[in-house]
């Protein structure tokens, strides 16, 4: 809040939904900042990579893997300070973390209209094709985003191996029946999807500090759109 990407009103959602809080990770653009999101990014996957007896319903851990995604534009800041992070402080797990202890982890990001001339394509940086990758996003509620991330990652021959978001909404998908976190983890595998923040802990936090009429709103909206599953 004390940058103001945490708002609370009335927001019309990319979804639709129409929301008493929105999260602007745009606005976290100064270097403590970033250093403490890249931190949270680097252990959040580390963490994930763990063996499955620290993981209770036994999903698999996210692999040795190739390249942080960072979809335009918010994810690109991640992708590029996550893959120094996990150069600077953890390069001495090289097996755990990437496919190619030689080369360490490379970063991409995609471009919002594809270039025709110079070196041509839609995505910069690292290539993805046939490397494992991991994407890097800020926010998810019904999902499109992160779809649209997976799909251009596949296109150009990347296999995503997992999914890191900064805070996920804890919302359910577009269908209405299951969480986003289920519908994204049909499409990429079970354990795959974690986030940083939730919204419960935005909860816990307004109760903390006793805003109380914000604490309503989200509880009004959870009971809308919160995860059934
Ligand atoms: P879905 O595509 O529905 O998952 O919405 C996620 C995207 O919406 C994010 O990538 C943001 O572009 C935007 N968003 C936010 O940035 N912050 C929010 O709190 C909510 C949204 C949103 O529109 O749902």
């Amino acid at each position: 809040m004390s940058c103001e990407a945490l708002k609370f009103g009335s927001f019309t959602l990319k979804s639709g939904r129409i929301s008493p809080y929105f999260f602007n990770a745009g606005l976290l653009s100064t270097g403590p900042i970033l250093s403490i999101l890249s931190e949270a990014f680097a252990a959040t996957i580390v963490a994930a990579q763990q063996p499955s007896s620290s993981n209770p319903d036994h999903s698999t851990p996210i692999p040795p893997f190739d390249v942080l995604f960072g979809p335009a534009y918010k994810g690109i800041a991640f992708a590029a300070t996550t893959a120094l992070v996990l150069h600077t402080h953890y390069r001495e797990t090289p097996n755990i973390i990437s496919s190619n202890p030689e080369t360490g982890i490379g970063f991409a990001y995609n471009r919002k209209e594809i270039k025709s001339h110079g070196e041509g394509g839609s995505l910069v940086g690292s290539s993805v094709s046939n490397k494992k990758v991991i994407i890097l996003d800020d926010v998810m509620t019904a999902g499109t985003a992160v779809r649209e991330a997976i799909d251009i990652v596949r296109k150009e021959g990347g296999e995503v191996v997992g999914v890191i978001q900064l805070l996920d909404r804890e919302e359910v998908g577009k269908d209405g029946a299951s969480s986003t976190v289920h519908e994204v983890e049909g499409i990429i595998g079970k354990g795959r999807v974690k986030s940083i923040l939730r919204m419960r802990d935005l909860i816990a936090w307004l109760k903390s500090k006793g805003m109380q009429k914000e604490l309503e709103d989200m509880e009004e909206y959870r009971s809308k759109y919160g995860l059934k599953d």
